[in-house]
């Protein structure tokens, strides 16, 4: 009986995997690549082409008596792939290990070893922020990940303080991390911590991460071993593809780094967007750009519920006064499209260090009806859409119309000067939400010399930036919709006075708004690599530009010292930071702190505000 036992146990300790070879379709996916997409549930390519081609009415009275017609013009015409079986031995056998032999359980902890991947989203400052929001960008990865068969764990330090490795890092694992500049310096002594405890590889993405690749890869003890230099996530899923058999120098995957040289230059600057997107065109021309590369219909039961109920327990308690049912509110980040639409590919507001802006995507209804499918399905009743400007996005929001896309609530960024022009689109987005639209505006500023010059808000010179500012808040007043405004103190050129009118404009739209008024949230303006100005750091003309907005000049010895020094830092020091106020602007850092201040204190009489996010961040060193 025994005998018998074996074969039947070692069986259990396999499991057949289907790879779909996406390169090998049943037959031609003929037509414009921009009209073809991988449908990731059904493992097929679905070619919506027939939709485009010019004889379509012909086809749509034909497809009446040809069924496999219509359900082609309609959903797209299905294309499976050749398949290829694997055989894999079960990863999750170690939840099950007390029922195994000792030589198979030692044998499959190398295997298991093999497969796991721990993300973490550092954060240096995790007591300091808001912890109402899901981190998407983990869960993208691990999604995509879990799909090639990896084991993911997450830890948010954002949302669970800081992170003890000890307990969660094995011998073999992958360990992931997700940084922003408040996570850098942090980033890499967790990288060199976990490579103590015997992670195979550490690896790093996200925006500050994607920015500063090259000084990650140049560390001479190389705690991390690969930057993602990109939002592809095909670029994620080849890696961990390729990784179980591949050395990690043996990986050449576009938008993955692991060699300083390999690392491609990311920056908002104009001289760089045009760059990527000359590459774009070309890959365009060879029908090699892939438009739904980077979206990904994340597995939202990836993250624990315990994590959830932190998040929503969090939400509640701070923005649920602004609610119907605040008891049964569950929000989350969602990924509606991508890109900002006042860049136009390659213009961008001087402190922006959002990468991926000049990227502009929308994708097609067919993938908008699955992701909202998949968040109805998980509860999810109010969403905050992360696209960067997705406000002038018409064709997202004709699409999710037209997909019958319906949510209580909805949270989406838009730019003043789109909400000044286009009133009747504010009308659109109202008609998506059963409860409440907050729009996130980064008015800035209530001075135009700071809006034109200053930030650049847009690339027209044309009209008032201010004036659109107030356009904007009387067309929301009249839509009905809500604002979460944000205010920058220290542009190039500040002053007393323009830092006063910003603060003469907050009263004006507050009291304008009422109740229709959220939050304002009041910044100094961070200097940080991968922002258009981020090229003080190695440009002194720039400079000079820059101290001239203020009646100033800068001397190249005072360049170099209190710029060009950090060019190769990791993140921007707090001297830099100072000498930003000091250099470029007729005010300082303190004085930006006061306006910040008073503009709290403003809110603070503001009847429903949100509490918790006056500041959007306050670096230890401000007084
Ligand atoms: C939603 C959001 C939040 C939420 C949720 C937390 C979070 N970080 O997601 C909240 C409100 C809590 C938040 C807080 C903060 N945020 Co924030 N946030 C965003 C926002 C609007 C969208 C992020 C998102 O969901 N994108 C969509 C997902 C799918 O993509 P993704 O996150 O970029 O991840 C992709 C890639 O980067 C990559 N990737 C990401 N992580 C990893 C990890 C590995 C291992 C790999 C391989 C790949 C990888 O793969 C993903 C799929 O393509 C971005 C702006 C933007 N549009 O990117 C700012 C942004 C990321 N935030 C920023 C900052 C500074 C912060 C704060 C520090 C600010 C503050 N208030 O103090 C805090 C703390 C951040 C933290 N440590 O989490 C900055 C970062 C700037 C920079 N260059 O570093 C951004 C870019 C905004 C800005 N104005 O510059 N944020």
């Amino acid at each position: 009986m025994k005998l018998m036992m074996v074969p039947l146990a070692l069986l259990s300790l396999v499991r057949m995997d289907i790879e779909y070879l996406r390169d090998q379709p049943q037959w031609s996916l003929w037509g414009d690549r921009r009209h073809i997409h991988w449908d990731e549930e059904d493992h097929v390519w679905v070619n919506t082409n027939l939709r485009y081609e010019g004889w379509i009415n012909a086809d749509w009275e034909a497809s009446i008596h040809h069924p496999k017609l219509r359900d082609d013009l309609l959903h797209g015409e299905r294309v499976p792939v050749k398949k290829r079986i694997i055989v894999v031995f079960r990863n999750d056998f170690w939840r099950r290990q007390d029922d195994l032999p000792a030589v198979a359980a030692a044998f499959f902890a190398e295997q298991r070893s093999r497969r796991r991947l721990l993300l973490i989203n550092v954060e240096q400052f995790s007591e300091q922020h808001e912890r109402a929001w899901p981190h998407l960008g983990m869960l993208t990865v691990g999604t995509v990940a879990h799909e090639e068969g990896w084991d993911v764990g997450f830890w948010d330090e954002l949302i669970q303080g800081p992170v003890a490795l000890e307990n969660l890092v094995e011998p073999g694992d992958v360990v992931g991390l997700s940084l922003v500049v408040t996570g850098m310096e942090r980033g890499v002594e967790l990288a060199r911590q976990a490579k103590a405890l015997g992670a195979r590889h550490v690896i790093a993405g996200n925006d500050a991460a994607i920015f500063r690749a090259k000084q990650l890869l140049r560390i001479p003890d190389r705690p991390i071993d690969a930057v993602f230099t990109s939002n592809s996530t095909t670029a994620v899923r080849l890696f961990f593809r390729e990784i179980q058999s591949k050395d990690l120098r043996e990986i050449e995957i576009q938008d993955v780094a692991t060699d300083a040289d390999q690392a491609e230059t990311r920056s908002n600057e104009r001289s760089v967007l045009r760059l990527d997107l000359a590459r774009e065109k070309n890959l365009r021309r060879a029908h090699a750009f892939d438009p739904m590369d980077g979206f990904t219909i994340p597995n939202l039961a990836l993250y624990s519920p315990e994590y959830w109920e932190r998040i929503w327990t969090f939400y509640r308690s701070a923005y649920g006064h602004k609610h119907a049912d605040p008891a049964n509110l569950r929000n989350a980040t969602i990924h509606l499209a991508q890109g900002c639409t006042r860049t136009r590919g390659t213009d961008v507001c001087t402190y922006c260090t959002i990468y991926g802006v000049g990227d502009i995507r929308v994708p097609d209804e067919e993938y908008l009806a699955r992701l909202a499918e998949r968040y109805q399905a998980f509860g999810i009743n109010y969403l905050y859409n992360v696209t960067d400007s997705a406000f002038e996005m018409r064709p997202l929001a004709s699409r999710l119309r037209a997909i019958g896309f319906r949510t209580n609530g909805l949270i989406i960024y838009g730019r003043a000067q789109g909400l000044a022009a286009q009133r009747a689109l504010l009308d659109d987005w109202m008609g998506l939400v059963s409860e409440r639209l907050l729009i996130n505006c980064g008015m800035d500023s209530g001075d135009d010399g700071m809006l034109h010059q200053g930030i650049l808000k847009s690339s027209s010179s044309r009209g008032s930036r201010v004036g659109e500012n107030r356009q904007a808040v009387r067309n929301l007043r009249d839509s009905g919709a809500h604002l979460h405004a944000s205010l920058i103190f220290g542009s190039p050129g500040e002053t007393v006075e323009s830092c006063e009118r910003t603060l003469e404009f907050t009263q004006w739209f507050a009291d304008t708004l009422g109740p229709q008024l959220d939050l304002v949230e009041s910044d100094l303006y961070w200097l940080n690599f991968g922002s258009p100005a981020g090229r003080v750091f190695r440009d002194y003309d720039y400079a000079r530009e820059l101290a001239a907005r203020a009646g100033k000049d800068i001397s190249p010895e005072d360049w170099r010292r209190d710029f060009g020094q950090h060019a190769e830092a990791l993140s921007v020091p707090w001297s830099a930071q100072q000498a930003w106020y000091r250099r470029f602007t007729r005010i300082d850092d303190e004085t930006a702190a006061e306006y910040r201040r008073r503009v709290v204190e403003l809110m603070n009489r503001h009847p429903g505000r949100i509490k918790g996010r006056e500041y959007a961040f306050k670096s230890p060193h401000e007084t």
